[in-house]
């Protein structure tokens, strides 16, 4: 048995769902929460989507895929509103796969308008990764995905490519810090002074900084101290289920 072949029946058989990670403020409010996928096959057994999301990828398969998780996801976050009585920020993963499809925002707006979710409410995170030959096609949807009142983050910051350059062409409202510069913070002067430049160029574009894989206070604190605005890490959750993101949110309140 292949992931290719399990994947293909995954969707019908019901083995996916989204698990959804706090991100927490400066001032420790909820910012909002990022929904990740996660499949669990009869044979496979858990599988992580840094497995299946490259084999969806390059089967296509993602297209589905990608419209099986919106769909669900802007249901379960507008339940999980009226639950805990207010509203917060959504941040979904988008491949560049998805996005160069033809029709990924057509598709996508109609699925706000049928549930009327509050474009504003939903963060798109593409990865800095996207080929830079790809570039000049995807700027222009991009463009309109911003102009549709949707928010751009962009994930894995550091761990890429891209120029400074293009940070001045993309249309991006906040830059996630990868991981792997957090993890070594405390104890790299290279990587603090690199966290310390991505956090003020980001803030030179008016962006949010998202740290990603904050796992302690003193994370959290230096962090805070170079001006970082966001945070998401095991310090204050891992991916949770539904009932518990409920639970977690009222407990914050
Ligand atoms: O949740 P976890 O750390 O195991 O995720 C591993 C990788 O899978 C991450 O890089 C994440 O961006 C990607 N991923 C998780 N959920 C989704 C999703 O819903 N869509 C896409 N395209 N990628 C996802
Ligand atoms: O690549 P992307 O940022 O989309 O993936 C986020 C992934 O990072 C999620 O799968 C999540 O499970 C994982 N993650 C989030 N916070 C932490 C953390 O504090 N420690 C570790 N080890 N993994 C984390
Ligand atoms: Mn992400
Ligand atoms: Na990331």
């Amino acid at each position: 048995i292949t992931i290719e072949q399990e994947l293909r029946s995954a969707l019908q058989k019901n083995e996916i769902y989204m698990v959804y990670q706090p991100q927490i403020n400066a001032d420790g409010t909820l910012h909002g929460v990022e929904a990740l996928v996660r499949w669990k096959n009869e044979k496979l057994g858990f599988v992580s989507p840094a497995d299946f999301i490259p084999v969806a990828e390059a089967t296509g398969l993602i297209l589905e895929l990608g419209n099986y998780i919106t769909n669900r996801l802007l249901l379960e976050i507008k339940k999980i509103y009226a639950e805990v009585g207010k509203t917060f920020q959504l941040s979904v993963n988008v491949s560049i796969v998805q996005l160069m499809e033809n029709h990924f925002l057509k598709n996508l707006l109609e699925m706000i308008h049928k549930v009327q979710f509050d474009t504003s409410l939903l963060t798109l995170e593409v990865t800095e990764r996207l080929p830079i030959e790809d570039l000049d096609y995807v700027l222009p949807i991009l463009k309109s995905i911003r102009a549709e009142g949707m928010l751009l983050s962009l994930d894995d910051f550091g761990t890429g490519y891209s120029s400074l350059s293009v940070l001045t062409k993309l249309p991006i409202n906040e830059l996630k810090i990868d991981k792997a510069f957090v993890d070594e913070l405390l104890y790299s002067n290279k990587d603090k002074n690199l966290v310390k430049t991505i956090i003020n160029i980001g803030k030179n574009f008016s962006m949010d900084i998202l740290a990603e894989g904050t796992e302690s206070k003193e994370q959290v604190d230096k962090l805070k101290e170079y001006g970082c605005d966001i945070f998401q890490g095991y310090y204050y959750s891992k991916p949770l289920k539904k009932e518990d993101l409920i639970a977690f949110i009222r407990s914050l309140q």
